[in-house]
C-alpha cells in the first residue's frame, strides 16, 4: 500500500497516512551520499516536520545497500584548489542531518536494508528505533580511508555498545552483522530481510497512533540525558577537517577508486 510519491531525484518521499517514508535512492552506488542527496534529505525531513499530519518517519534505502557513507568520488577528492574541506562538509551537510533527526519532534525509525557504512551507519544510529534486515552490516568505514568517525558515530557508539566495542569498531573498521548489532544493543531488532519493510511500517503506524506530545517529550529527555551531541559533532567536524588534509586520506581515496588495498605511510 503506497502513499503519495514525492521528494527529489535521489531521495524518494512517500506520504502515508500519519507518517512519511524517506528512501535513499542511488542503489547502484549503495546509496553513497552526495551533496544533492543531503540537500534533498534535509528538505524531506523539514517537510515531514512541517506536515501537521505526520507523526513518524521511516528512513530506508533502495536496493541492496542502506547507505555506503559519503561518496568517495569527485566531491570527495583533492581538487585543483587543494584537499576538500571536510570540516565544512560535515558541518553543513552530514551533521545537519543528524541534528535534525535528533532534535525533531518526530520519532524516526530506520529500516537498515543492507550495508550501512561510514556516515550511513551514523545516520542509521541517529534514529530513535533501528531495525535491520539480517543481511545488513554496519561498518565504521572511516578508518579504511584515513578518516575519523563522524556524523555522531563517536557519540552514539560508546553509548550503545560500550567503550571497548566502540573503540575497536572505530579503529578496525570491521563489519558487524545485524544479529550481532542487536545482541550488542546497537540496534532495536534484527529481522528477516523479507519482513523488514512491513515491520518498519507496523512500527511507524504504531508510533503515528501514539501520543505525539509524549513522544516528542521522550526525545527531548533522552537528548538531555545523553549530553551534548552538538559539542561532539563540532569536535568530529574539526578532526575530520584535519584528517581530510592528510596524505593517508588521499591514499585511502585513491586506493578505494583503484579497488586495491591502501598503502598508508
Ligand atoms: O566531512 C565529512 O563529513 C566527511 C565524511 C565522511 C563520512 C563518510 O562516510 S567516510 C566513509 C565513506 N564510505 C566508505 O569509505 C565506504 C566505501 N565503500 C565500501 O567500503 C564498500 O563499498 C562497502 C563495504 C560499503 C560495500 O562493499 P560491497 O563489496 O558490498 O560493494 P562494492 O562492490 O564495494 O560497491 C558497489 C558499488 O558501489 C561499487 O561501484 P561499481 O564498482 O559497481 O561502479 C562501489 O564503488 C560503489 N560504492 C560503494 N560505496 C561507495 C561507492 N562509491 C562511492 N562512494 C562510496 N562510499
Amino acid at each position: 500500500m503506497g502513499g503519495e510519491l514525492m521528494g527529489g531525484e535521489v531521495i524518494l518521499v512517500e506520504q502515508r497516512e500519519g507518517w512519511h517514508r524517506l528512501v535513499l535512492n542511488r542503489p547502484a552506488k549503495l546509496n553513497a551520499l552526495t551533496t544533492q542527496m543531503i540537500v534533498e534529505l534535509l528538505a524531506a525531513i523539514d517537510a515531514a516536520e512541517a506536515d501537521a499530519g505526520c507523526r513518524a518517519v521511516v528512513l530506508t534505502g533502495e536496493g541492496r545497500g542502506f547507505c555506503a557513507g559519503q561518496e568517495v568520488g569527485t566531491e570527495f577528492m583533492a581538487g585543483p584548489n587543494g584537499p576538500p574541506d571536510l570540516q565544512a562538509l560535515a558541518d553543513r551537510y552530514h551533521h545537519e542531518v543528524v541534528r535534525r533527526i535528533r532534535e525533531s519532534r518526530l520519532p524516526f525509525v530506520c529500516a537498515v536494508n543492507g550495508v550501512a557504512a561510514g556516515a550511513g551507519a551514523s545516520f542509521a544510529l541517529a534514529a530513535d528505533i533501528v531495525l535491520a534486515g539480517r543481511s545488513a552490516v554496519f561498518v565504521q568505514a572511516f578508518i579504511r580511508i584515513g578518516l575519523v568517525p563522524d556524523s555522531g558515530a563517536t557519540f552514539f557508539l560508546p553509548r550503545l555498545v560500550g567503550d571497548a566495542r566502540a573503540r575497536a569498531l572505530a579503529m578496525l573498521g570491521d563489519a558487524i552483522d545485524a544479529d550481532t548489532a542487536e545482541r550488542w544493543g546497537m540496534i532495536w531488532k534484527a529481522v528477516d530481510d523479507e519482513a523488514l519493510a512491513s515491520e518498519a511500517e507496523a512500527l511507524a503506524l504504531r508510533l503515528a497512533q501514539s501520543p505525539a506530545g509524549a513522544l516528542a517529550g521522550i526525545k527531548q529527555l533522552f537528548e538531555a540525558a545523553a549530553g551534548s551531541l552538538r559539542t561532539q559533532l563540532d569536535l568530529e567536524a574539526r578532526l575530520q577537517g584535519e584528517a581530510g588534509r592528510s596524505a593517508d586520506f588521499a591514499e585511502g581515496v585513491r586506493a578505494f577508486q583503484d579497488k586495491r588495498p591502501p598503502r598508508y605511510s
